[in-house]
């Protein structure tokens, strides 16, 4: 199974934006395809994607990416076994030349890299998880505890809270479709909650409610009714999780939460955090503090390592970045995202390190997305513990939940990751 010819086209992602999408075509005429998704609340320390900079979708069209793919990486990759992804991948790497993969795009090879492996196990014959699977030699596949992000803030929704993230984890579920069903329970209840409080039902980028807080716990408390007015217990069927996307607020060593009209200095935001903790079924904060605040990370973790600290942006899914937190011991978790590290390889070496360590792994979305539901296999294939992929609502986050319950129904033997 040979590449013989890839091609690549912009598609729309899930905000209206441009985006690409490649097909790995083999030499026994199959292929297979793959679409990249893009980050609003980037980390600084992300792989680059190619943008063009130019007239056509206010600068954002990815053309020079696909030029990249049909002409320099095609010629790299003719006649390269695709089941051979390490190779693929370190090719790749190599022809890009840079550290961030800003030359080629990271989009541009992220594209690649996938659309190679799905090409693969659409000629093996075995689903996409089933290939991942073997590419990370995992024996314990495993369907993902979901974090399910009902109500959005942050860089993901207009007129709502600071922190950008507030999700609902079933821990009370058995499976994957009772997860969905929990979850989509209470999101209707949440609809009736905000609708009747005399509020639009909008929802933002990841397809959680929107809600106008003076103060950004009104949404767990906005979550709780929702939660028991739906038949569940907080605490003992739904627990929370919160993504405070913190290096989007911190300045000049202040985070500053626009609408409590408060500024805190570290030690002010980790003790925010700690109330928040205490007062609700908190089990999850994800980049509580800056992405670069590397020493402030080690004093939550010490303050705050009985609940699940997951690094995004400070992590951005680097082995690098990653090891380091483990010798810091600054976080406990790491969240996961393909296109943070632009190869399928790299990604799942970092799943890797981080299990070897008896950390938690997220597989995550981005808030602009598209039907592409690679993140379901990935997870599924690498036995994560968790993925973070939207909420119960908008296609692009629904495509990738109505595939983990098709897994599930494919393959009984697979049991939902233990609760957190
Ligand atoms: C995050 C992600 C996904 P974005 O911060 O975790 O939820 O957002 O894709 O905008 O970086
Ligand atoms: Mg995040």
């Amino acid at each position: 199974m040979k590449i013989a010819s890839i091609t690549a086209r912009q598609i729309l992602d899930s905000r209206g934006e441009p985006t690409i999408e490649a097909d790995v075509w083999l030499d026994n005429g199959i292929f297979g395809r793959a679409a990249v998704p893009a980050g609003a609340s980037t980390g600084t320390h992300e792989a680059i994607e190619l943008r063009d900079g130019e007239e056509a979708y206010n600068g954002k069209g990815v053309t020079k990416a696909i030029s990249n793919v049909q002409g320099e990486i095609l010629a790299c990759l003719k006649g390269v076994a695709a089941d051979d992804q390490f190779l693929v991948d370190q090719k790749l790497i190599d022809l890009d030349g840079t550290a961030n993969k800003s030359r080629l795009g990271a989009n541009a090879i992220l594209a690649v890299s996938l659309a190679a492996a799905r090409a693969a196990a659409n000629a093996r014959g075995v689903l996409f998880y089933v290939h991942i699977a073997d590419i990370a030699s995992n024996q314990h596949k495993s369907l993902p505890l979901p974090m399910m992000n009902v109500l959005n803030g942050g860089r993901h929704a207009s007129n709502s809270a600071d922190l950008q993230e507030f999700m609902l984890i079933p821990v009370s579920a058995k499976t994957y479709a009772e997860a969905v069903k929990i979850g989509a329970e209470i999101f209707q209840s949440l609809k009736s909650e905000i609708g009747s409080s005399g509020n639009t039902t909008t929802v933002g980028d990841e397809g959680g409610f929107t809600y106008p807080v003076s103060k950004n716990t009104d949404m767990l408390d906005l979550l709780t009714r929702a939660t028991t007015t739906a038949g569940y217990r907080p605490g003992e069927d739904v627990c929370y999780a919160i993504d405070a996307a913190a290096s989007e607020f911190y300045h000049d060593g202040i985070y500053d939460l626009k609408k409590e009209q408060r500024q805190l200095n570290p030690q002010q935001m980790i003790d925010y955090l700690t109330d928040i903790s205490n007062q609700y079924p908190l089990r999850s904060i994800e980049d509580g503090l800056a992405e670069d605040s590397w020493e402030d990370w080690v004093t939550m973790t010490n303050d705050l390592g009985h609940l699940q600290l997951v690094g995004d942006d400070l992590l951005v899914t680097n082995p690098q970045r990653l090891q380091k937190a483990i010798n810091m011991k600054a976080a406990n978790a790491i969240l996961i995202k393909l296109n943070q590290i632009g190869t399928l390889t790299e990604t799942i070496k970092t799943i890797k390190l981080a299990k070897a360590n008896g950390w938690r792994t997220i597989v995550s979305h981005r808030s602009g997305e598209t039907e592409d539901v690679s993140i379901a296999h990935l997870a599924v294939g690498t036995g994560a513990d968790q993925i973070k992929t939207g909420s119960l609502s908008r296609s692009e986050r629904t495509a990738k939940h109505n595939e983990l319950m098709r897994i599930e129904e494919a393959d009984r033997s697979l049991v939902l990751a233990h609760p957190l």
